[in-house]
């Protein structure tokens, strides 16, 4: 029932989107009335709608992005809208991508970004993988991501080593956990309207949670945004160990599920701001000068850097710290990607001590 009425919403969301001439969004640049015309009536193999690809961006005319898949097969029935949104936010010609490829990571050529310990406070790179036999969160039924969980569980309990660790499902943690491990910028929850209206917390808390190293340094998201995200963080600016430690639960992780992936696009995600590679590698860091400076978005945008708040995206920055991570992950490798965010940090550190 509440799939047909998701489905008769179509027109009125275009409408909604016609109207909002102030909106910035990808969604709104590419969906142009044209293309809008020969996809309304389309439908994917998963049995998702041009609707559910773009309800968020309509009901959010706020959105940088705007649109997501609503399934692998939307990257081939909506290729009209999304290649151009692709290219646009990875800002590549073509929509094409390399064989993943991590570097030497014995000789990686970066190591401690702030070895005086003063500038960066953390640093985390995560990935998305998607299981390759399930749609995305608008085509899903609980009982999908009640199988996706037990899959992706499974898989993780056989990690070993310093990756070993434990899963906890969000039904059932106490609301006080759940806040801290939030706060602690280790857990998701179901507070973003962008995620909510592409029917990210369907079904919430079911099939939802996280799963932990001892340390708190390899962590595992079950069904957020994405199926799965890997994400390697700790205290500091040492890049390095953070990146060898995901590209370990990376190898590791490939040889017990088999992951959404496509041709020209690589890894599979909900977001297409997340294809290909999938990386976004971050620090938060305390740039209280930089961040003032009227030419901070242009540094940005000429190291392709995206800065968000500490809470995540489309949260504030609070004392000068930011998050800065790499913005394009489509169209270089894994190794570029991470590489990319590097260079930048090296010159927003290098501009922050010299002014
Ligand atoms: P993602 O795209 O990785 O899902 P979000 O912007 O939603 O990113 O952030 C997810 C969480 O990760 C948030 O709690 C955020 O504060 C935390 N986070 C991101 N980068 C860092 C970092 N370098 N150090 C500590 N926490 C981080
Ligand atoms: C937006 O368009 O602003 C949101 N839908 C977020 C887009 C990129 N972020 C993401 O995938 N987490």
């Amino acid at each position: 029932c509440k799939k047909i009425d998701k489905m008769s919403d179509l027109e009125e969301l275009w409408k909604s989107l016609q109207e909002a001439v102030n909106s910035k969004s990808l969604l709104k640049k590419h969906l142009t009335p044209a293309r809008y015309e020969r996809l309304k009536n389309k439908k994917t193999k998963f049995g998702g709608t041009l609707a559910d690809c773009i309800r968020s961006g309509c009901k959010n005319p706020d959105s940088g992005v705007g649109i997501y898949a609503c399934d692998p097969d939307a990257y081939t029935t909506f290729a009209e809208v999304l290649d151009a949104v692709i290219m646009d936010y990875h800002k590549i010609e073509k929509v094409a991508h390399p064989q993943p490829s991590f570097g030497d990571v014995n000789n990686l050529g970066f190591g401690d970004l702030d070895p005086s310990g003063e500038l960066i406070v953390s640093t985390r790179v995560r990935v998305g993988r998607s299981h390759a036999s399930y749609g995305f969160p608008p085509v899903l039924t609980k009982e999908d991501r009640v199988n996706m969980e037990k899959a992706s569980v499974e898989a993780l309990q056989s990690l070993e080593g310093e990756l070993h660790g434990q899963y906890f499902p969000l039904d059932g943690m106490t609301p006080e956990t759940q806040q801290k491990l939030t706060a602690d910028h280790f857990l998701f929850n179901d507070s973003d309207r962008f995620l909510k209206a592409a029917s990210g917390y369907d079904d919430w808390p079911t099939g939802r949670g996280i799963y932990f190293n001892q340390d708190k340094t390899f962590l595992c998201w079950v069904n957020e945004e994405d199926h799965l995200r890997l994400i390697s963080m700790q205290k500091g600016g040492n890049l390095a160990e953070v990146y060898r430690r995901l590209v370990k639960a990376i190898e590791q992780m490939e040889k017990k599920l088999t992951f959404a992936k496509k041709e020209n696009m690589g890894y599979l995600t909900f977001c297409p701001s997340n294809l290909g590679t999938t990386m976004r590698a971050s620090v938060h860091i305390k740039i209280p000068k930089v961040s003032q400076m009227p030419d901070f978005k242009d540094v940005c945008d000429r190291y392709n850097l995206q800065a968000r708040g500490i809470h995540g995206e489309h949260t504030e920055s609070v004392g000068g710290v930011y998050d800065i991570s790499n913005k394009r992950r489509m169209g270089l490798t894994e190794f570029e990607a991470v590489t990319e965010m590097m260079r930048g940090v090296n010159e927003i550190i290098r501009l922050e001590k010299s002014a």
